[in-house]
Protein backbone atom coordinates (compact mmCIF):
# COMPACT_ATOMS: atom_id res chain seq x y z
CA UNK A 1 0.00 0.00 0.00
CA UNK A 2 1.42 3.27 -0.72
CA UNK A 3 0.59 6.79 0.80
CA UNK A 4 0.58 9.36 -1.18
CA UNK A 5 0.28 13.24 0.63
CA UNK A 6 -1.08 15.77 -1.87
CA UNK A 7 -4.92 16.30 -3.13
CA UNK A 8 -6.35 19.48 -4.10
CA UNK A 9 -5.16 21.73 -6.37
CA UNK A 10 -1.58 20.46 -6.38
CA UNK A 11 0.65 18.30 -9.08
CA UNK A 12 0.15 15.51 -6.66
CA UNK A 13 -2.54 14.68 -9.14
CA UNK A 14 -0.08 13.31 -11.65
CA UNK A 15 1.72 10.64 -9.64
CA UNK A 16 -2.22 9.95 -8.33
CA UNK A 17 -2.99 9.29 -11.84
CA UNK A 18 -0.36 6.97 -12.32
CA UNK A 19 -1.52 4.70 -9.06
CA UNK A 20 -4.83 4.88 -10.91
CA UNK A 21 -4.07 3.48 -14.41
CA UNK A 22 -1.75 0.91 -12.86
CA UNK A 23 -4.59 -0.12 -10.40
CA UNK A 24 -2.40 0.13 -7.80
CA UNK A 25 -3.72 0.45 -4.07
CA UNK A 26 -2.75 3.64 -2.31
CA UNK A 27 -4.48 6.31 0.56
CA UNK A 28 -4.63 9.88 -0.29
CA UNK A 29 -3.84 12.01 2.51
CA UNK A 30 -4.37 15.93 1.72
CA UNK A 31 -1.70 18.37 2.97
CA UNK A 32 -3.80 21.84 2.29
CA UNK A 33 -0.98 24.06 0.80
CA UNK A 34 -3.32 27.06 1.03
CA UNK A 35 -3.05 26.58 4.96
CA UNK A 36 0.56 25.89 4.75
CA UNK A 37 0.37 22.30 6.32
CA UNK A 38 3.18 21.60 3.36
CA UNK A 39 5.00 23.62 6.06
CA UNK A 40 3.75 21.95 9.58
CA UNK A 41 6.83 20.40 11.16
CA UNK A 42 4.97 17.29 11.04
CA UNK A 43 5.03 17.48 7.25
CA UNK A 44 8.49 18.93 6.73
CA UNK A 45 9.63 15.41 8.87
CA UNK A 46 8.25 13.31 6.14
CA UNK A 47 8.98 15.91 2.82
CA UNK A 48 12.20 18.32 4.40
CA UNK A 49 11.52 20.16 0.85
CA UNK A 50 8.11 21.35 1.65
CA UNK A 51 6.24 20.66 -0.75
CA UNK A 52 3.45 18.12 -2.73
CA UNK A 53 3.31 15.34 -3.39
CA UNK A 54 5.52 13.11 -1.33
CA UNK A 55 4.87 9.38 -1.32
CA UNK A 56 5.35 6.73 1.27
CA UNK A 57 6.63 3.43 -0.38
CA UNK A 58 5.13 0.07 1.15
CA UNK A 59 8.76 -0.21 2.74
CA UNK A 60 8.61 3.24 4.25
CA UNK A 61 10.73 5.09 2.27
CA UNK A 62 9.52 8.74 1.03
CA UNK A 63 9.77 9.93 -2.17
CA UNK A 64 9.51 13.84 -3.79
CA UNK A 65 9.37 14.57 -7.06
CA UNK A 66 6.14 14.95 -8.83
CA UNK A 67 7.74 13.43 -11.85
CA UNK A 68 10.53 10.91 -10.29
CA UNK A 69 7.34 9.16 -8.25
CA UNK A 70 5.67 8.05 -11.82
CA UNK A 71 8.73 7.18 -13.00
CA UNK A 72 9.24 4.92 -10.30
CA UNK A 73 5.67 3.11 -10.17
CA UNK A 74 5.77 2.38 -13.50
CA UNK A 75 9.02 0.77 -13.59
CA UNK A 76 8.58 -0.90 -10.37
CA UNK A 77 5.44 -1.70 -11.22
CA UNK A 78 6.33 -3.04 -15.01
CA UNK A 79 3.81 -0.58 -16.32
CA UNK A 80 5.51 -0.20 -20.11
CA UNK A 81 1.94 0.99 -21.22
CA UNK A 82 2.65 4.11 -19.16
CA UNK A 83 6.99 3.94 -19.21
CA UNK A 84 8.84 2.39 -21.96
CA UNK A 85 11.32 -0.49 -20.59
CA UNK A 86 15.09 0.67 -19.61
CA UNK A 87 15.43 -1.84 -22.65
CA UNK A 88 13.33 0.00 -24.96
CA UNK A 89 14.73 2.22 -28.02
CA UNK A 90 12.04 4.30 -27.22
CA UNK A 91 13.16 4.60 -23.34
CA UNK A 92 15.67 7.30 -24.46
CA UNK A 93 12.73 10.22 -26.41
CA UNK A 94 10.45 9.21 -23.44
CA UNK A 95 13.62 10.56 -20.77
CA UNK A 96 14.13 13.63 -23.07
CA UNK A 97 10.29 14.72 -23.00
CA UNK A 98 10.35 14.27 -19.40
CA UNK A 99 13.25 15.74 -17.98
CA UNK A 100 12.27 18.58 -20.62
CA UNK A 101 9.01 19.59 -18.90
CA UNK A 102 10.01 19.03 -15.56
CA UNK A 103 12.87 21.45 -16.13
CA UNK A 104 11.82 23.82 -18.29
CA UNK A 105 8.39 23.78 -18.10
CA UNK A 106 7.12 23.38 -14.79
CA UNK A 107 9.49 26.15 -12.94
CA UNK A 108 8.08 28.44 -14.99
CA UNK A 109 4.86 27.11 -14.45
CA UNK A 110 5.11 27.67 -10.98
CA UNK A 111 6.57 30.88 -11.31
CA UNK A 112 2.84 31.99 -12.23
CA UNK A 113 1.63 31.09 -8.76
CA UNK A 114 4.43 32.53 -6.59
CA UNK A 115 5.72 35.45 -8.68
CA UNK A 116 6.19 37.28 -5.43
CA UNK A 117 8.49 35.11 -3.97
CA UNK A 118 10.65 36.04 -6.93
CA UNK A 119 10.29 40.14 -6.42
CA UNK A 120 12.36 42.22 -4.36
CA UNK A 121 9.76 45.06 -4.93
CA UNK A 122 5.69 44.59 -4.78
CA UNK A 123 5.71 46.54 -8.11
CA UNK A 124 7.51 44.08 -10.14
CA UNK A 125 5.20 41.21 -9.08
CA UNK A 126 2.15 41.18 -12.11
CA UNK A 127 5.60 41.84 -14.56
CA UNK A 128 7.31 39.18 -13.22
CA UNK A 129 3.78 36.54 -12.93
CA UNK A 130 3.60 38.03 -17.07
CA UNK A 131 6.76 37.02 -18.11
CA UNK A 132 6.47 34.04 -16.40
CA UNK A 133 3.30 32.99 -18.63
CA UNK A 134 5.09 34.04 -21.49
CA UNK A 135 7.81 31.64 -20.81
CA UNK A 136 5.48 28.87 -20.33
CA UNK A 137 4.06 29.54 -23.80
CA UNK A 138 7.89 29.45 -25.53
CA UNK A 139 8.56 26.17 -23.78
CA UNK A 140 5.80 24.53 -24.44
CA UNK A 141 5.28 25.55 -27.89
CA UNK A 142 8.24 23.34 -28.15
CA UNK A 143 6.43 19.99 -26.93
CA UNK A 144 3.39 21.54 -28.94
CA UNK A 145 5.55 21.23 -32.42
CA UNK A 146 6.45 17.97 -31.53
CA UNK A 147 2.94 16.65 -31.17
CA UNK A 148 1.85 17.89 -34.39
CA UNK A 149 4.85 16.36 -36.34
CA UNK A 150 4.70 13.32 -34.29
CA UNK A 151 1.46 13.02 -32.37
CA UNK A 152 -0.91 12.59 -31.32
CA UNK A 153 0.88 11.39 -28.01
CA UNK A 154 4.53 12.31 -27.01
CA UNK A 155 5.22 8.66 -27.95
CA UNK A 156 3.42 8.98 -31.58
CA UNK A 157 0.68 6.36 -31.45
CA UNK A 158 1.72 4.82 -27.83
CA UNK A 159 0.31 6.63 -24.72
CA UNK A 160 2.70 7.25 -22.01
CA UNK A 161 2.68 8.90 -18.54
CA UNK A 162 4.29 11.89 -20.56
CA UNK A 163 0.77 12.53 -21.55
CA UNK A 164 -0.55 12.02 -18.01
CA UNK A 165 2.13 14.54 -17.16
CA UNK A 166 1.38 17.09 -19.84
CA UNK A 167 -2.67 16.83 -19.01
CA UNK A 168 -2.34 17.50 -15.46
CA UNK A 169 -0.63 20.71 -16.24
CA UNK A 170 -2.91 22.15 -19.29
CA UNK A 171 -6.08 21.25 -16.95
CA UNK A 172 -4.36 24.15 -14.52
CA UNK A 173 -4.24 26.40 -17.45
CA UNK A 174 -2.85 30.09 -17.17
CA UNK A 175 -5.31 32.11 -16.25
CA UNK A 176 -8.57 29.64 -16.54
CA UNK A 177 -8.61 25.80 -16.07
CA UNK A 178 -7.39 24.30 -19.72
CA UNK A 179 -6.75 28.57 -21.15
CA UNK A 180 -3.05 27.27 -22.73
CA UNK A 181 -4.74 24.62 -25.16
CA UNK A 182 -6.74 27.19 -26.91
CA UNK A 183 -4.18 27.90 -29.28
CA UNK A 184 -2.07 24.65 -29.39
CA UNK A 185 -4.32 22.60 -31.17
CA UNK A 186 -1.86 19.20 -31.12
CA UNK A 187 -1.68 19.65 -27.18
CA UNK A 188 -5.61 19.84 -26.98
CA UNK A 189 -5.70 16.81 -29.13
CA UNK A 190 -3.58 15.03 -26.33
CA UNK A 191 -5.48 16.63 -23.72
CA UNK A 192 -8.60 15.28 -24.95
CA UNK A 193 -7.75 12.05 -25.59
CA UNK A 194 -6.37 12.03 -21.92
CA UNK A 195 -9.51 13.09 -20.39
CA UNK A 196 -11.20 10.45 -22.22
CA UNK A 197 -9.67 7.66 -20.05
CA UNK A 198 -12.05 7.31 -17.42
CA UNK A 199 -9.71 7.45 -14.22
CA UNK A 200 -7.91 10.05 -15.23
CA UNK A 201 -10.93 11.98 -17.11
CA UNK A 202 -12.40 11.75 -13.80
CA UNK A 203 -9.50 13.06 -11.53
CA UNK A 204 -8.79 15.72 -14.10
CA UNK A 205 -12.28 17.14 -14.17
CA UNK A 206 -12.19 17.45 -10.45
CA UNK A 207 -9.17 19.71 -10.06
CA UNK A 208 -10.50 21.93 -13.03
CA UNK A 209 -13.75 22.01 -10.84
CA UNK A 210 -11.53 23.02 -7.92
CA UNK A 211 -9.10 25.43 -9.71
CA UNK A 212 -10.66 28.55 -9.60
CA UNK A 213 -11.15 29.42 -5.97
CA UNK A 214 -7.94 28.32 -5.60
CA UNK A 215 -6.40 30.48 -7.82
CA UNK A 216 -8.04 33.52 -6.20
CA UNK A 217 -6.24 32.57 -2.98
CA UNK A 218 -2.73 31.59 -4.36
CA UNK A 219 -1.94 33.84 -7.28
CA UNK A 220 0.63 36.85 -7.13
N1 LIG B 1 9.85 19.95 -7.83
C1 LIG B 1 8.71 19.55 -7.05
C2 LIG B 1 7.90 20.81 -6.71
C3 LIG B 1 6.64 20.49 -5.95
C4 LIG B 1 5.78 21.73 -5.75
O1 LIG B 1 6.19 22.85 -5.97
N2 LIG B 1 4.53 21.48 -5.31
C5 LIG B 1 3.64 22.59 -5.05
C6 LIG B 1 2.21 22.16 -5.25
S1 LIG B 1 1.88 21.78 -6.95
C7 LIG B 1 3.83 23.03 -3.62
O2 LIG B 1 4.08 22.22 -2.75
N3 LIG B 1 3.69 24.33 -3.40
C8 LIG B 1 3.81 24.93 -2.12
C9 LIG B 1 4.95 25.90 -2.01
O3 LIG B 1 5.76 26.06 -2.93
O4 LIG B 1 5.04 26.53 -0.96
C10 LIG B 1 7.85 18.54 -7.84
O5 LIG B 1 7.80 18.65 -9.07
O6 LIG B 1 7.25 17.64 -7.22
Amino acid sequence: MYILYGGGVTRALAPQMVLEEGNLPYELRKVDITKKEHRAEAFLKLNPAGYVPALVTPEGDVLHEAAGIMLYLADRHGLTDLAPAIDDPLRGVFLSRLFYFTNDVQPSFKRTYYARRYALREEDILAIAAQSEAMVRDRWQVIEDQLAANGPYHLGERFSLLDIHLANWAAYGLRKPGDLLDDMPASKLLFDRVMARPKCGALLQALMDEISGFRQTMKR
